[in-house]
């Protein structure tokens, strides 16, 4: 174990070829809120910014600028939650290690390290929510970003409207001074904002949901509009939300990992971030209040991101979540390992050319079979050990923006739709919750206890063909998910998914 740890102080000791930012990160004042820092904010927007402000304090830049091109874009981070990422990386002073992970070309795993610098501060929103509601409301605060995930947004994904019924929603209405969303804290800061300076501020969405930017603008007014109409008027007159689409996978880092990187680096990070090369943004260019040049690290501003939010949603999420479900049913623990079976590629290959492609042909200027095969390659990297499971959580949450637009366009052109309904089938077969050597696993999802209570029955009657059929349509009655999408599941498609789900109950994945 190395000698020092990840600080400020410790940097001229890191191993050669890590690479470590360049500028004098005590100049910098907090310009955004990131409202969950968690691995993928760090592994994404981090570097992206980080390599911003390396752009803007190259001696040539700095010729042209004033300081204050970048000084004033400091990362505060946010955790909605937990207390663990601002215990791994305060004493680190907010830096932390991305690990940049592939194979060479004889298959050996291979990493890069690099040591991001941008995040100045991390608070935990329960034990410090009016400093959080503060930084929301302060002025040199111009960006709030967000990634909180799917459920995060407490709202029903089949419509996309403010779940208000939701314990955490019910409990921010009565509690201002203390909420526990990111939709409490957004419009309890906004509120503190108007009243005190009345600065315009851009709120950011980073989540893998199709429109992030308008879902989280009507998420915001629908629940201002209950506290105080006024302040809902002024978000929609000073307020921005630009919709985003964002790729990188970035799996969560095993604790092994931590000591590996710890030698490699030559000093202990607590909790560093790995991630594979390929990264890419693309972001409506819509800052109420001003904006990093984030093009400097690869971004792509763009008028509308729907195009480029349809394209990621359907195929990388869309194809991970099938590899998930069929992966985890069949005991392949990760993608690469998964994607390596003859039969799954196969099948997520034709699930992407003959049902994802022909929904996406409106997208001009991109080469849909570059993408399916580099995608592919990308999951087979060995070096990530991206877990089947992880992916698997909060099914309900993920599959609208998946498979069901997919599965509506493909059903109004009159398409293939098997391996969609194979896919639902495996997500059925994986709530099942045991594999296929009998492990049982936990269902992690916001409605699991729903889920189990009208999906699952007794394991003696998993591979009656009856039951799969009655669990087929009793899928298409999960309102939350399937709501509005009602008139595609078509009796003709639901009994397929019965049969789908007989077949893996009797025959299985794996064989
Ligand atoms: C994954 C995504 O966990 C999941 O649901 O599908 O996190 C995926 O890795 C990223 O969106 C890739 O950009």
């Amino acid at each position: 174990m190395p000698a020092v740890k990840l600080h400020p102080d410790n940097l001229s000791r890191l191993a050669v070829g890590v690479r470590c930012f360049q500028y004098d990160r005590t100049k910098l004042k907090s310009g955004i809120v990131h409202l969950g820092i968690g691995a993928f904010m760090r592994a994404h927007l981090g570097p992206i910014h980080d390599a911003f402000i390396e752009s803007q304090t190259s001696p040539a830049a700095l010729s042209e600028r004033d300081e204050g091109h970048w000084t004033k874009w400091g990362i505060v981070g946010v955790s909605l939650r937990q207390t663990d990422t601002r215990d791994a990386l305060t004493p680190q002073e907010g830096l932390y290690t991305l690990g940049i992970r592939d194979a060479d070309q004889d298959g050996k795993p291979r990493q890069v390290l690099q040591v991001i610098g941008c995040v100045r501060q991390i608070l935990v929103a329960p034990d410090s929510s009016q400093a959080v509601l503060d930084q929301i409301a302060h002025p040199d605060i111009k960006i709030v970003s967000l990634t909180i995930t799917e459920k995060g947004y407490c709202h029903t994904p089949a419509d996309g409207t403010l779940h208000f019924a939701h314990p955490d929603i019910q409990h921010d209405l009565a509690h201002p001074e203390s909420p526990r969303t990111a939709i409490g804290f957004i419009v309890y800061g906004l509120a503190a904002r108007k009243r005190q300076s009345g600065s315009p501020l851009t709120l950011m969405s980073l989540d893998n949901l199709p429109s992030n930017g308008h879902l989280l603008k009507s998420l915001v007014l629908a629940f201002a509009r209950k506290y105080d109409s006024d302040l809902a008027h002024w978000i929609e007159q000073r307020c921005t939300f630009p919709c985003s689409m964002v790729d990188r996978i970035v799996p969560r880092t095993p604790q092994a990992d931590i000591n590996k990187i710890a030698g490699a680096l030559n000093a202990l990070d607590n909790w560093p971030v790995i991630a594979e090369p390929f990264i890419d943004w693309v972001i409506e260019d819509e800052f109420a209040a001003g904006r990093p040049d984030w093009a400097a690290g690869g971004a792509r501003f763009v008028k509308n991101a729907t195009p480029w939010e349809t394209l990621k949603l359907r195929m990388v999420n869309g194809a991970h979540s099938g590899i998930a479900y069929l992966g985890s049913v069949a005991g392949w623990s990760t993608v690469d390992i998964a994607i390596k079976q003859p039969e799954l590629r196969a099948c997520i290959e034709a699930l992407l050319r003959d049902e994802v492609e022909p929904t996406l042909s409106s997208l001009s200027g991109i080469n849909l079979a570059s993408y399916r095969d580099s995608l592919l390659a990308r999951f087979a990297n060995p070096a990530l050990a991206h877990r089947t499971q992880q992916i698997a959580m909060d099914g309900s949450q993920k599959i609208p923006q998946r498979w069901l637009g997919t599965l509506t366009d493909q059903s109004n052109m009159k398409g293939e739709t098997k391996l969609l309904s194979l896919c639902l089938a495996g997500w059925l077969r994986y709530l099942q919750g045991y594999d296929e050597a009998g492990n049982r696993y936990e269902i992690s999802d916001p409605l699991a206890d729903d889920l189990k209570k009208k999906l699952v029955v007794a394991p003696a009657l998993d591979g009656d063909r009856q039951s799969c059929q009655a669990r087929a349509r009793a899928l298409c009655q999960v309102e939350t998910v399937f709501g509005q999408y009602g008139a595609v599941l078509t009796d003709d498609l639901i009994e397929l998914v019965g049969h789908h789900l007989y077949l893996l109950n009797t025959i299985g994945v794996s064989k």
